[in-house]
């Protein structure tokens, strides 16, 4: 819903006032602990069965957890959001350190507390160019594909093997297109990723058996792909589609795409997201906004943004959530950690902040109260987990 800043910023005071009342609930189950749905928390709100997520770094906030004395983080995670997606824990180098070793303590933390508080899991990521141990990195240096794919394929196997039964989705393949201004344009990262690039006579087969795996491992997950600037409908998300086509022309398991949704206030709104989801869902897949932030150019000395600038942010997070709540294929929407203090914004780009929903006290943004009126207004409907 698009409001004025005079409205949003009244209704977030009053939001300010009531949210420290929250307790943990759910979308779809009792809550712990409480008989009413609460009001002012997002995942009570939201209509159908469309899951409420938010990043949680496991191993920096959730491995300490206690449910009689949560901390104020773990509170606002779990009564707002009904989905986490572990920001890191289920990454390569944290669960794969070292060849035939698996750590899933963090990544165990993060779905205990998931359960605790009746909240789903979007597993995150199998097939990516980043965080890759270096045991990868130096071995990949010399791998034939044969090798590359044994690796992967135990790598998938084992992990969503560990979770099954606990993920709803998995990112299966993260970030695989390079964007219009890598060198080569818009094309599979045959040289960043170095399963892709061990494998480039043929990186689709690689793909295609990436998701085979992670289906036969745990059939119930709903398997995506991911990426950013594939919000709207332009170069790299054409990739996707004809990807998209292929895969399920090939009989592959492919169940979501993703738009990451890391947008900035120093460029436009591409408003064609939801003709873009729409493409998606009818080719059959689920699509997902899956880890929504938007930054904001900050003035040197400056720490907060100026009133118009928290305002456009409202609008951009809205937009994002608004074109979610459209589609009825699309399962779920999930901001990419909160408060700002935990945000990854700042150190990749300098000079831009702010972009989560809560202040770093857990006050609730503008954007928080344009995205809660949103859910309270959105029709109920079934979802497509549901038919
Ligand atoms: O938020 C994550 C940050 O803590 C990590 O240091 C970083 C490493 O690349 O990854 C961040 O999460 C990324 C996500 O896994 C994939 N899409 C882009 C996200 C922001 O960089």
């Amino acid at each position: 819903m698009r409001r004025s800043l005079r409205s949003l910023l009244a209704a977030t005071a009053v939001a300010a006032l009531v949210l420290p009342l929250w307790g943990a609930t759910a979308a779809n189950a009792e809550p712990p602990g409480h008989s009413h749905a609460d009001k002012h928390a997002l995942r009570t709100q939201a209509p159908r069965d469309l899951a409420i997520g938010s990043a949680a770094w496991g191993q920096r906030d959730l491995v300490q957890y206690d449910r009689h004395a949560p901390t104020k983080y773990q509170q606002v995670l779990g009564a707002q959001f009904s989905s986490l997606t572990p920001e890191n824990d289920m990454k390569w180098d944290a669960v794969h350190p070292a060849p035939n070793v698996y750590d899933f303590a963090s990544a165990d933390a993060l779905v205990a507390f998931a359960r605790a508080n009746h909240q789903q899991v979007r597993g995150h990521t199998l097939l990516w160019h980043s965080q890759n141990p270096a045991w990868v990195t130096a071995a990949s240096q010399t791998w034939t594909c044969d090798q590359a794919r044994a690796v992967l394929e135990d790598h998938i196997r084992t992990v969503v093997g560990h979770f099954k039964g606990r993920i709803y989705e998995w990112d299966v393949a993260n970030e695989i297109f390079q964007d219009t201004w890598d060198n080569g344009g818009v094309r599979l990262r045959t040289e960043a990723n170095p399963f892709l690039k061990a494998c480039a006579a043929d990186p689709i087969a690689l793909l295609e058996d990436a998701f085979r795996w992670a289906h036969e491992a745990d059939p119930e997950a709903v398997l995506f792909l991911n990426d950013y600037n594939a919000e709207g409908i332009n170069e790299k998300t054409d990739a996707y589609y004809a990807l998209a086509q292929r895969m399920l022309a090939d009989g592959v398991p492919l169940g979501g795409f993703g738009a990451q949704g890391h947008l900035s206030l120093l460029y436009g709104f591409d408003a064609s997201i939801q003709a873009n989801f729409e493409r998606f869902a009818a080719l059959g897949l689920q699509v997902a906004v899956t880890e929504a932030d938007v930054r904001i150019p900050l003035q040197p000395g400056e720490t907060g943004p100026t009133p118009e600038q928290v305002a456009v942010q409202a609008e951009r997070y809205d937009a994002m959530l608004e074109a979610c709540l459209n589609v009825t294929a699309c399962s779920s929407f999930t901001v990419w950690g909160f408060p700002d203090a935990n945000s990854w914004v700042p150190d990749v780009f300098p000079g831009e902040g702010w972009a989560t929903i809560f202040e770093d006290d857990y006050t609730p943004k503008p954007a928080f109260t344009a995205m809660l009126e949103s859910l309270r207004d959105a029709t109920p409907g079934t979802s497509p987990r549901r038919g």
